[in-house]
């Protein structure tokens, strides 16, 4: 955590809304880039769409000031294919001990500094100190439902969109003054990428008329679907399958048959020689079985600033009648997300965090029944 409680969340909280549209953000992109560098942050452990909406906003950033516009600072670990995404546009690994005198921040220069596909704290651990700083010339780009609406004070947030990605498109869009399937196939690529994996590659509930279009759009700009399929979704190494197995066998189905329950020990990563990264998509798997309406994958870590022991969860709803909102379960530990992805975390050890969340899971399952009859 923060060596201080940052002001703005000592504040009355004010609702995470927007207050600004895609053409206002590109147009206070446009006169930051005249007056200086723009720092690019997003999430944590970067997924597609948090590196595919960082990248594609660079490169339309670039395409406008020139290459030392704008710098992309992701706080890791990065996925595998992240290098061969990014090619030859850079980024920087930061982390706390960067903002200690010598560490490598140069903040001299920097006009805005954009918040993409998240405006969480928490999962601003990387850059807590920099936004901390400087929340009146940051941007939030984001389609979560939570949010710290004081990390920035412009913010460009819609939850109806399937990813942040779908956002950046219009922003890249108007800053380059070009309909989005005339876009440089550079911008279109990442930007595809995100759209395509917070959409579970065009098979969840967030899929519309706007998603296809728009992954329409992308692909006549060029960005190749069955490319960027292989780049991200067949890179697995040996120790995420022999953790995917370990994840599998952990399996517990409870409720009558409707909540799939999976943990993963630090032991069940070191003996898969298996990083936390591994174990992304795994809370997919039980959703095969028919009567599984929500799926938990609870996870033994670390926290990332103070080392201790916690529990991180990760929910996911299937949709439909039956469907249950995970975020308002994930809220109950200090998390959010959307009504059918979801994560928090607990300090709760593994054993009884299990418990826990299977309680709120049915608790919530009460609810959507209630709002259905
Ligand atoms: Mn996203």
């Amino acid at each position: 955590m923060p060596d201080a409680a940052p002001i703005h969340l000592s504040l009355p909280p004010i609702a995470y809304t927007a207050n600004a549209t895609a053409a206002e953000i590109a147009d206070a992109i446009r006169q930051a880039s005249q007056r200086g560098r723009i720092i690019i942050v997003t999430h944590l452990k970067p997924d597609g769409d948090a590196a595919g909406s960082a990248l594609g906003l660079a490169r339309a950033i670039t395409l406008l000031s020139g290459n030392r516009g704008v710098t992309v600072w992701h706080g890791g670990p990065v996925p595998a294919w992240m290098s061969e995404l990014h090619g030859q546009t850079p980024y920087e690994l930061v982390d706390r001990a960067r903002w200690e005198p010598g560490g490598g921040v140069d903040p001299v220069g920097v006009s805005l500094t954009v918040i993409v596909d998240t405006g969480s704290w928490t999962q601003l651990e990387h850059v807590q100190r920099w936004i901390d700083e400087r929340a009146s010339s940051c941007l939030i780009i984001d389609h979560h439902r939570q949010g710290e609406a004081r990390l920035a004070l412009r913010r460009y947030i819609d939850t109806s969109a399937a990813a942040a990605c779908q956002m950046v498109a219009h922003v890249a869009a108007a800053l380059l003054s070009t309909p989005i399937n005339r876009l440089p196939v550079d911008v279109a690529t990442p930007l595809y990428l995100g759209l395509a994996t917070d959409t579970g590659w065009f098979r969840h509930s967030n899929v519309n008329g706007d998603v296809m279009r728009l992954a329409a759009d992308l692909i006549e700009s060029g960005a190749n679907p069955s490319g960027l399929y292989q780049l991200v979704e067949q890179q697995d190494r040996l120790p995420r399958l022999k953790l995917l197995a370990r994840a599998m066998d952990s399996l517990e189905i409870v409720n009558d048959g409707t909540i799939g329950v999976m943990t993963l020990t630090k032991r069940d990563f070191a003996s898969a020689g298996a990083t936390l990264n591994d174990s992304g998509g795994f809370v997919d798997f039980p959703a095969l079985i028919a009567s599984v309406r929500v799926v938990a994958l609870l996870t033994e870590t670390d926290d990332f600033a103070t080392r201790q022991s916690l529990t991180k969860i990760s929910m996911r709803s299937k949709s439909g009648k039956n469907a249950v909102d995970v975020n308002a379960v994930a809220g109950k530990f200090g998390g959010g997300g959307h009504f059918a992805a979801a994560g928090g975390r607990t300090a709760l050890a593994l054993t009884e965090a299990k418990q826990a969340v299977i309680e709120a899971i049915i608790q919530q399952m009460r609810v959507s029944q209630g709002q259905a009859s």
